[in-house]
């Protein structure tokens, strides 16, 4: 398979400054007319050549004179043209097939042919398989787009920009047109088509103008789109504020389908979303959700200026948009509800999304140096951790000095197709400061490992912290080298009281602060404090200041101290999980309980602190997860692990004690609620948490708790938290919760996906014969990626116990699917082989299962590009 490699970028030799598209739209078959105005760099002597897959081509003119035959050819995805010159307009005339394509890009269908809409996706290359076109980011036109359809079939018509007329055609047809005014590049076109209903906001920018915001459903979707539509207005404001950054339409236009491969999509002035990340209610949505919908409708929208605006050269650059608007949207998540809440949850995903990515067969760097699909390289590196990289230089520059730096990147790109080294300059040359360094970070894979040890000297009454950085090697890479990493730092003495800080060196200024951010960019450093009166306990990476695994020696003890005393609520719980990861290692040595006994009576103190935070105490009461506590295993036993964590929780609750539990479960259940307040979600999450470590100690009682609180939950959050307990205990009541589940919310896709995934999370030994029984279910289907996602995804991400089966049969399983999936959604199938990442580090009978189950998949005949790249990367 051929490589696209960064080091061989070109300009292109051939632009479009404006495409006209015409679309007659059906649901079997479209005709899709394009007229493109073209522009030959004069530097350059390529012939002109298109991308194109899977389009059947019906006429095709150069300068309104119909092309003779051998004046073009269609091979391999490209169309070469004879005779173009510079000015010259190309008009082609398609056809497509809506309703066939299973793939879920470029143009398809969503939902059954009868009442069904059309929309299209095409980002990264999916514009390709509409028209003809230089399908690159780097070629930005304006477009002017008409769309003529059956009204009745029809009735809404839809296209990015501003709307431009419409009207009527003979024989019950109708058109409308829509011009955008921005120069954008192919990724960004969308249109949808069909019986969709609105909800509508007036919106006023802070600089006057007046902007329409309508938000699209199905008929039975649409009294959902509330929570979203004021998700909308808030980011919108929160983009004035924090960035000076306006909306640039006249509409805004946002659409709800079920059938979509991914989250959500930026197209310019029309957003497409899975109904995942837009639909809330109480009924049918948990809280998490509901933050979930807030978070992504805001990254949609601020990829207006990160992303829309301002574009990437090519799809190595992927991380400037997307690093940079994820970190955007984490600044806006947390001002809109607890900083400290959605710093442990943001951390929490990239440990156990990103660093098992950056230590397996898929690592690669946030900016890849070669791709085969690049589809695949919309990964938790080029997200989650391109936003870490986004943060620590945005920690350099501080508050203000980042924002002049935006501000100048913003300024001086807009309209263009700009590179990571576009970004660094435009922040560095802001600020005077040259952040060039941190290119490193974007070009080198693997986790760094940031070593810790503190020396102090009674005598001199000086602390002296040395720093040193290692990175493992990774496929390609074998050498790695030093990086900057920001180290933010406290130091707390014996009785948790925070000490002030002299470094050497200090200028009177910073001297005297309670906490520093010191910079490690060599291999190894040493930081030497003044002034301090005893051994101090450091409290490193406050924040998660860089994105790097510490390793410090740190007594149980020390831990603990931190976890009782930090004031910052992130390094609070990362205390806490550090002492937790320890105390399993106490268990699976079985020699010393030192980890086990400090963290159950820290966390013993904490819970019957009536001060805490009822949504922190949640999170510190959750020990990390299987996948990462795996990460400590040399060879895994997926079962043991499971195991293993059991048991800490189970030593945790019998230390805070069964009745303890009781009681404060009961006061909490008192009071459920349907508010979405942020102390009503705070206490929900307890409750929950309470629950579940009462069901390891007293099960009988929790699953007794458990369905009253089923039986009477006011919202989705509680009813689904008590049919998780029910069925991870596999409780007998949990039958017919299940069956009463499925009745209330068959006609609910987003709620049956819960059903199915819930079920998934059986104990490890039974899931196996219920994820066969729920394919079989007549709800279920391959065709959808969310259902696909809620059975197959859960069970063998969210359930390493039961789908690493010692007998391999989980695999097995999987690899079959996977074979099916690729026939009909090449993208979704490629995400899923993921599962199969740490499959290297498995203990011997299980990778060698592993192994045949991946080389089967391998072995298929027709692989899609896609999945032949990530079983191939996991195999090498
Ligand atoms: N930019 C899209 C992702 C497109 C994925 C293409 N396979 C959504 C987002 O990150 O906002
Ligand atoms: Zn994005």
């Amino acid at each position: 398979p051929t490589l696209v490699r960064l080091s061989e970028y070109r300009a292109p030799a051939w632009r479009v400054s404006q495409v006209e598209l015409t679309f007659d739209l059906g649901i079997d078959t479209t005709e899709v007319t394009s007229r493109l105005h073209l522009q030959r760099d004069p530097a350059q002597d390529a012939p002109l050549r298109l991308d194109g897959e899977g389009l059947e081509l019906l006429s095709i003119a150069l300068d309104g004179e119909p092309l003779a035959g051998d004046a073009w050819r269609y091979a391999d995805n490209v169309l070469e043209v004879d005779g173009a010159r510079d000015g010259s307009v190309l008009e082609t005339r398609v056809c497509l097939r809506p309703a066939a394509n299973t793939a879920l890009e470029g143009l398809y269908l969503s939902g059954p042919r009868e009442r069904g809409f059309l929309l299209t996706q095409c980002e990264a290359e999916g514009f390709r398989h509409i028209t003809f076109f230089p399908d690159r980011p780097d070629v930005l036109a304006s477009y002017t787009v008409t769309l003529c359809a059956d009204r009745d079939r029809f009735p809404v018509l839809l296209a990015g920009g501003n709307p431009d007329g419409q009207g009527e055609l003979e024989g019950g047809r109708h058109w409308a047109r829509f011009v955008d005014p921005h120069p954008k590049p192919s990724y960004l076109f969308a249109l949808v088509a069909g019986r969709l209903q609105k909800i509508e906001r007036d919106y006023a920018t802070g600089g006057g103008r007046a902007v329409k915001l309508v938000i699209w459903a199905e008929p039975d979707a649409i009294g959902q789109c509330g929570y979203a539509m004021d998700a909308l207005e808030r980011s919108m404001r929160w983009d004035e504020e924090a960035y000076g950054r306006e909306y640039d339409l006249d509409v805004f236009h946002v659409v709800a389908t079920h059938d979509f491969n991914m989250g959500a999509m930026e197209n310019k002035g029309l957003n497409i979303f899975n109904a995942k990340y837009l639909l809330a209610d109480p009924d049918s949505s948990t809280d998490d959700e509901y933050r979930a919908v807030e978070a992504v409708v805001a990254h949609e929208y601020f990829h207006n200026w990160s992303g829309n605006r301002v574009t990437c050269r090519d799809w190595f650059q992927l991380s400037l948009k997307e690093g940079l608007t994820v970190f955007r949207e984490q600044q806006f998540s947390a001002d809109m509800n607890s900083a400290a809440l959605k710093r442990i949850e943001d951390v929490a995903l990239l440990r156990r999304a990103q660093f098992p990515e950056d230590a397996g067969p898929l690592a690669h760097p946030v900016r890849p140096a070669q791709y085969s699909e690049i589809n695949n390289f919309y990964t938790a590196t080029v997200y989650e951790k391109g936003s870490e990289l986004v943060r620590m230089v945005a920690g350099r520059l501080g508050r203000d000095g980042f924002r002049r730096g935006m501000d100048r990147y913003f300024a001086r790109n807009d309209g263009q197709a700009a590179t990571l080294e576009d970004f660094l300059g435009a922040l560095g040359e802001a600020n005077g400061i040259d952040l060039m360094p941190y290119l490193a970070w974007y070009a080198q894979a693997g986790t760094p490992r940031l070593s810790a040890r503190g020396l102090y000297d009674a005598a001199h009454r000086t602390y002296t912290l040395t720093l040193s950085q290692h990175t493992p090697p990774t496929p390609h890479q074998p050498h790695k080298q030093p990086l900057p990493i920001p180290v933010k730092l406290a130091l707390f003495d014996r009785a948790g009281q925070i000490m002030p800080l002299h470094l050497t060196d200090d200028s009177a200024e910073t001297s005297g602060a309670t906490e520093r951010v010191v910079v490690l960019d060599r291999a190894e450093q040493a930081f030497v404090f003044q002034q301090i009166t005893e051994a101090p306990v450091p409290s490193l990476l406050r924040g998660f200041s860089a994105p790097v695994i510490l390793e410090c020696a740190y007594e149980p003890a020390d831990l603990a101290l931190l976890l009782r005393h930090d004031p910052d609520g992130f390094n609070r719980w990362e205390a806490g999980q550090q002492l937790a990861a320890r105390a399993y290692d106490n268990l699976r040595e079985g020699n010393e309980t030192s980890a086990l006994d400090a963290w159950c009576d820290a966390l013993e103190a904490l819970f019957n602190d009536g001060a805490m935070d009822p949504a922190l105490l949640a999170d510190l009461l959750t020990p990390p997860g299987e996948i990462e506590l795996a990460e400590r295993e040399r060879q895994v036993d997926p079962s043991h692990v499971h195991a293993l964590r059991q048991q800490l929780q189970e030593h945790l609750a019998l230390r805070i004690g069964q009745s303890t539990l009781q009681h404060r479960y009961e006061s909490l259940a008192a009071h459920a609620s349907l508010q979405l307040d942020a102390s009503n979600q705070a206490r929900r999450r307890l409750k929950r948490r309470v629950l579940e470590l009462l069901s390891r100690i007293d099960p009988w009682t929790a699953h007794a708790q458990a369905t009253l609180q089923y039986d009477n939950a006011p919202s989705m959050t509680d009813r689904l938290a008590a049919l998780a307990v029910l069925v991870r205990g596999n409780a007998s009541q949990a039958h017919a919760a299940l069956a009463h589940f499925r009745e209330r919310y068959a006609d609910n896709p987003l709620a049956m996906d819960k059903w199915f995934s819930v079920q998934t999370q059986l104990p490890g030994e039974l899931v196996l014969d219920r994820v066969r029984a729920l394919e079989a279910d007549e709800a279920f289907t391959l065709k959808n990626p969310n259902r696909v996602n809620s059975l197959f995804g859960a069970w063998a991400r969210n359930n390493p116990d039961g789908f690493h089966r010692p007998d391999g049969s989980g695999y097995q399983l999987l690899a079959e699917r996977l074979k099916q999936l690729d026939a009909l959604n090449p993208q979704v199938a490629a995400r899923m082989a993921t599962a199969f990442n740490g499959w290297q580090r498995l203990e011997p009978g299980r990778r060698a299962l592993a192994r045949s189950a991946i080389e089967s998949v391998a072995a298929h005949a027709a692989l899609s590009r896609n999945l032949n790249e990530i079983v191939q990367s996991m195999l090498h």
